[in-house]
Formats: structure tokens, C-alpha cells, sequence
């Protein structure tokens, strides 16, 4: 014996008696599931930006075919957006330690030699580079946007919109090749005096190539390491979604960024992503003599005073904000305009046309957006001048916003000064 092997590039250097095909199968399995649905909802969280309808709308210009899934974001159930994003950032970051877990329970095999046996083995390993690549550049990036307002070169939704595509082609091709044996290998149960299963459960042990040749004794079973991976998984869930959920949960979203520990103490009491000093906002630009709000339609245009707006039939809706950071609030109790009786203001009866909206910021990726004429048409959707029986603060788009159901918090400006209906 005498030397022990140093280099990890040799089957004797990893030593933990946890690795083996079972439990690499059953973490494969859940994030055969987990990433599905992550990829599901991410590109459906990009939809939600109607990205077709205006290039101000469109985070990743240069998608090409990739887009070619895009539809036109429906205006109800009003949680949908809500729904659908808090379940991309809480599941993906419930997934952590079970994607880790993964990636740890196969790191022998990264290492070893030769590199490649033949083409097809080395086309296999490519694929492994860019399927641990693009799952740890996924995460990474996505955790980033979340947490620290983004860190990175260049924009994040390209990035991670390219990433996943890169990405889900490794794990397709990555869950074909593994999901059949995986299933084998966590749904084998012997029958009592079944020598035939008993051999062919002996004959995979041998060929698990997961098995550390040399291990050293356990300090923990297979089961109670998931257990623990599990148990991290469950803790960081149980720190995050209080803050899709909402209302008395927020305070339970330890880990989520925005609000502090009192997130729900805000002006009007619910959370501000960016504040108005934030955006620049200028209190002399807000104020009752200084600012108007300019409406374009065929018919010409019209400029409204807070007070002129004010005459114009008021309505309320109760609708959520939900960012694509994850968060979300509970329905906030809205009053103002609707946004189809303005489009009737310049011209627009009865069926009424998208609109470009347009604040009073100067910089900022979000301080314009597009609506489509189903979100314009739409009963729900107001420029909204009081919030939960207050004025707006300023925070929360003082003198008036925009607020659509079922939509990205990026749909709902603030500040708003013009609005310009007709077909985008
Ligand atoms: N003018 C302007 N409007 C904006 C934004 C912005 O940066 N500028 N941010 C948007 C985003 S990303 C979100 S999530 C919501 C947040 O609204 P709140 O701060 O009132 O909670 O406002 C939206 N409206
Ligand atoms: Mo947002």
C-alpha cells in the first residue's frame, strides 16, 4: 500500500462511501422535475414582458428563433405572474443544495483520464462541461439579479435567457441518457427468492462506477445525507417564499432582499423596489401646478391636470405587484383611471389600442413600457392615483401609475407623464 494516491484524477483520491448510483439517481430525479419547470417558467416569465410588442418591452433583442414560443400575455387570473415567477425564484432556490448535492455526488467523474476514449466520449464530456457550466452560470446569475440588483458585465436577462437555452439542450440530452437507469436503479426492490433480480442487483453494484473503490468508513448513511440535503433545501424554501406570498408571510422571507425587516412599513403600506430619489424624480416635476399628463391618440392630444384627471370617472381594483426579482405583495386596493377611458379621450371608443407609456425618470431601464390593447382594454387596469385609500407617496409613483393585472411589476410604471394609444 504505502502511498495514497494524491492526484483526483485517480478513482482512489475521492473517498466518500456516500457516492453511488442511488443516491446520485434520486437527486438526478428531482432535478429532472425541478428544471423542467424552471425552464418552463422562465421563458414564460420573459413572454410576460410582451417583448413582441415593443422593442422598450424586449430584454434580449437578439433572440431570433428563440422566441418563437411568445404569445400574448392574458390579463387574468390576476396572480398569474405572481404565481408563475414566485415559483421560478423559490424553486430555483430551494434547488440549491439539491443541485450542489448533484454535482458533488458525480465530481470524480470530471476528472477522469483519459479524457476522451473516443468521439462519442469526448461529445459526451463536452455536453457534461456545458451542462455543469450552464447549471452553475443559471443559478449563479439568477441568485445575483435577486439579491444584489445584478453584478454582472452586461444585461442580465440576455445572459440568463441564452444560459437556459445552452443549458436545458446539455439537460436534455444529459436526462435521456441517465433517466431510464436512474429510475432502474431507485425503483429496484428484490422479491423475496428472486435469484435472478438478486443477480443482476450484484451484478449493477459491481459496475457502479460512482462507488468510491477505497472509501472511508461512513459517518453518515446514503438516507441521512439526503435527508440533510433535503433539510437545507426545505430551510431555504421555508426563508423565501414568504415573499411571493405575501402579506403576514413577508416577514418570514429572510432571505429576500427589499424592505428590510419591515418590508410591509412602507409608504402605503406595502414594499418600493426603486424609490423615487432612486429614479431621479424631481418633487417640483410632481407637483399640482408643474405636472401634466400628456395623452396622444388620433384624434390628437390631451393634457390633464391631477384635478382635471380627477373628474373623470374613478374605479378600484385589487391587484397585486409582482417583480421578476420573485417578490410579490398582496392585492393593494387601487383608484384611478381607467386606462381604456383615456384611450376614449383621444379617440378610441369601445375597442381601444396599445400604449406606450412614459414616465418623468430620465435613466433607468424601466421608466417606459408597452401595454397591448388587451391589458389597455382590460377593466382592471388604471393609472392609479390613490393606493390602499391614500394618495399615492411618492415612492409608489406619485402623481399616478400604471397598474395592469396579471403582470410584471416592470408593466407597472410610476411617475407617469404620457401615455401614447395606437397600434404599436
Ligand atoms: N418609472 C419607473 N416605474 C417602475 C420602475 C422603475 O424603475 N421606474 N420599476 C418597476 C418595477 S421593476 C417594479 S417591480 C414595480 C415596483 O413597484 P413598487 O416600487 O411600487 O412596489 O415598479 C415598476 N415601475
Ligand atoms: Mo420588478
Amino acid at each position: 500500500m504505502g502511498d495514497l494516491p494524491r492526484l483526483p484524477t485517480s478513482p482512489g483520491f475521492w473517498r466518500s462511501p456516500l457516492r453511488g448510483r442511488w443516491f446520485t439517481s434520486v437527486l438526478g430525479l428531482v432535478l429532472l422535475v425541478g428544471i423542467t419547470v424552471l425552464f418552463v417558467t422562465g421563458l414564460v416569465s420573459y413572454a410576460a414582458y410582451n417583448p413582441g410588442l415593443h422593442p422598450v418591452n424586449d430584454t434580449t433583442p437578439d433572440k431570433g428563433i428563440l422566441g418563437f414560443y411568445l404569445f400574448a400575455w392574458p390579463t387574468g387570473p390576476v396572480w398569474l405572474y405572481r404565481f408563475t415567477q414566485g415559483l421560478h425564484v423559490t424553486l430555483g432556490i430551494t434547488l440549491i443544495p439539491i443541485l450542489l448535492a448533484k454535482l458533488w455526488s458525480v465530481v470524480p467523474k470530471l476528472f477522469t483520464l483519459p479524457p476522451a476514449r473516443s468521439l462519442a466520449h469526448a461529445l459526451e464530456r463536452i455536453s457534461l462541461l456545458l451542462l455543469v457550466g450552464g447549471g452553475l452560470f443559471e443559478f449563479t446569475t439568477g441568485v445575483l439579479n435577486v439579491q444584489l440588483d445584478y453584478v454582472f458585465p452586461g444585461s442580465f436577462y440576455p445572459l440568463h435567457f441564452y444560459g437556459a437555452w445552452v443549458f436545458f439542450a446539455a439537460f436534455v440530452a444529459h436526462a435521456v441518457l441517465k433517466t431510464p437507469a436512474a429510475l432502474r436503479t431507485v425503483r429496484r426492490r428484490l422479491r423475496e427468492g428472486d435469484e435472478k433480480a438478486e443477480k443482476a442487483e450484484k451484478a449493477e453494484k459491481d459496475a457502479d462506477d460512482l462507488v468510491a473503490p477505497d472509501p472511508d468508513p461512513p459517518t453518515v448513511s446514503r438516507r441521512g445525507a439526503l435527508w440533510l440535503v433535503g433539510g437545507g433545501s426545505l430551510l431555504l424554501f421555508l426563508t423565501t417564499v414568504g415573499q411571493s406570498l405575501g402579506g403576514p408571510f413577508r416577514r418570514t422571507a429572510l432571505l429576500a432582499p427589499h424592505g428590510g425587516t419591515d418590508p410591509a412599513g412602507g409608504p402605503n403600506g406595502f414594499q418600493i423596489n426603486k424609490t423615487a430619489a432612486y429614479a431621479g424624480i424631481d418633487a417640483a416635476e410632481t407637483s399640482e401646478e408643474a405636472w401634466r399628463l400628456v395623452v396622444t391618440g388620433h384624434t390628437g392630444t390631451v393634457r390633464l391636470s391631477r384635478a382635471q384627471l380627477l373628474q373623470l370617472p374613478l374605479h378600484s381594483s385589487s391587484l397585486p405587484i409582482a417583480c421578476v426579482e420573485g417578490w410579490s405583495t398582496a392585492d393593494q386596493w387601487w383608484r384611478g383611471v381607467r386606462l381604456r377611458d383615456l384611450a376614449a379621450l383621444v379617440g378610441y371608443e369601445g375597442d381601444p389600442p396599445d400604449v406606450f407609456v412614459e414616465s418623468l425618470q430620465r435613466h433607468g431601464a424601466f421608466r417606459r413600457a408597452a401595454l397591448r390593447a388587451n391589458q389597455v382594454a382590460d377593466p382592471r387596469s388604471l393609472l392609479a392615483l390613490y393606493v390602499n385609500g391614500e394618495e399615492l407617496s411618492p415612492d409608489h409613483g406619485h402623481p399616478a401609475r400604471v397598474i395592469v393585472p396579471a403582470a410584471p411589476g416592470v408593466l407597472n410604471t410610476k411617475w407617469v407623464a404620457r401615455l401614447t394609444f395606437g397600434d404599436l
